[in-house]
């Protein structure tokens, strides 16, 4: 497929209008806009412009409220609450964020909640910039039935991401970003798409047997947790964490059947933000980079996060790497 470029504000600016055309609030569409181009321009393809024809299939099925104005709860010293109001979730965060800030430095920790939220995207551009400012970030969504708990045959809990970022010395933070089912769902459809089988061990298809298939998994089958009983535990805490605790759904507790083309999981998400001078010393971005060089030395040569900074520079370079038929999509959606 033939490649094109675009520099990334021009990106940003299209998806923007893209947005705002299709059903979102200003305010709404530029958060949704930048969050969606940096997935596109870091290489998180199962997260960038891959999700528009889902985000605006939702919008126009009124699932979720794309001029919803979320409310920033203070609720404890450490403890920021936010309902999205049905809205998406990363605008809930931006509104959220000085307050869980001021509490973080304040108090050496706090935690965001968010509820009543919808999640369609990367979970990296919650936390990274956290590192950026000298912060260690922990953060979990869950999303929507499509993993079959460990030993079980039915799915229950959602594919459930946990992403982590600290800062490391001399460099960009140190960031992880992982799904807790053996591969994403994003990666489920694009290997549909592109008629590729899946590795043995991720899915199972509707009677509950093995398969290889995307289409059997997308079609009433589901998709296993990574590492069988351990990730299927960080699921269920991603569960607990994102919707028990914010007041958010469970991944099986929502019904979208009665708004056709809703893709957006209706739950919630949980971040945790740690000020690490109130923990060991001052000197924690260094520590990151012994150990970083000790993981290298040991013979980890790709840390997680470095494909992703590598896309980005090279997106600065040259410009936002996409298909020439998806910008030919985009384009025609504000036309
Ligand atoms: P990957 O398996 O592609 O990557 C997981 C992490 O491991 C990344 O931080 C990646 O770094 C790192 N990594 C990959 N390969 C190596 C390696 N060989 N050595 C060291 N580190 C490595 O991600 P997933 O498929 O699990 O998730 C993809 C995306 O889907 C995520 O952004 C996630 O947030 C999103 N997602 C969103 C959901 C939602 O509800 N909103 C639900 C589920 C997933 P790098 O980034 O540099 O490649
Ligand atoms: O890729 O698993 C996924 C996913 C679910 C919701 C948004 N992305």
């Amino acid at each position: 497929m033939p490649e094109a470029r675009l520099p990334f504000d021009q990106l940003v600016s299209l998806l923007t209008s893209i947005f705002r055309k299709h059903g979102t609030s200003d305010a709404v569409a530029a958060v949704l806009a930048h969050n969606c181009a940096s997935a596109q321009r870091d290489g998180s393809d199962s997260h960038g412009v891959f999700r528009i024809p889902g985000y605006l299939s939702t919008l126009a099925s009124g699932w979720v409220d794309g001029h919803a104005r979320p409310e920033v709860e203070d609720r404890a010293p450490g403890f920021v609450a936010v309902d999205a109001g049905n809205g998406f979730a990363q605008p809930a965060l931006e509104a959220g964020r000085e307050l869980l800030l001021d509490k973080a430095r304040h108090n050496g920790i706090a935690l965001m909640a968010i509820r009543n939220s919808h999640h369609f995207a990367a979970l990296w551009p919650d936390v990274e910039p956290f590192a950026s400012e000298g912060l260690v970030a922990l953060a979990m969504v869950n999303s929507m039935a499509c993993v079959v708990p460990a030993g079980g045959r039915k799915p229950l809990f959602g594919t459930n991401p946990i992403s982590f970022a600290a800062p490391r010395a001399g460099h960009e933070p140190l960031v992880f970003d992982l799904a807790t089912s053996a591969i994403a769902h994003g990666d489920v459809q694009i290997a549909a798409k592109e008629g590729k089988k899946l590795p043995e061990g991720y899915g199972v298809d509707a009677d509950g047997n093995p398969t290889c298939d995307p289409e059997k998994v997308l079609n009433g089958g589901a998709l296993l947790p990574f590492g069988g009983y351990k990730g299927s535990a960080l699921s269920m805490m991603v569960e607990l964490m994102a919707a028990a605790l914010t007041g958010g759904n469970f991944s099986f507790e929502f019904d979208w059947s009665g708004h056709p083309g809703a893709k957006t999981p209706w739950t919630g998400e949980l971040l945790i933000v740690i000020d690490p001078a109130c923990g060991a010393g001052s000197d924690f971005a260094e520590r990151t980079e012994t150990l970083v060089q000790a993981m290298s030395d040991a013979g980890q040569q790709r840390q997680p996060g470095d494909r992703r900074y590598r896309q980005r520079a090279e997106a600065q370079r040259l410009g936002v790497a996409l298909k020439e038929d998806d910008l030919t999509y985009l384009r025609g959606l504000v036309d």
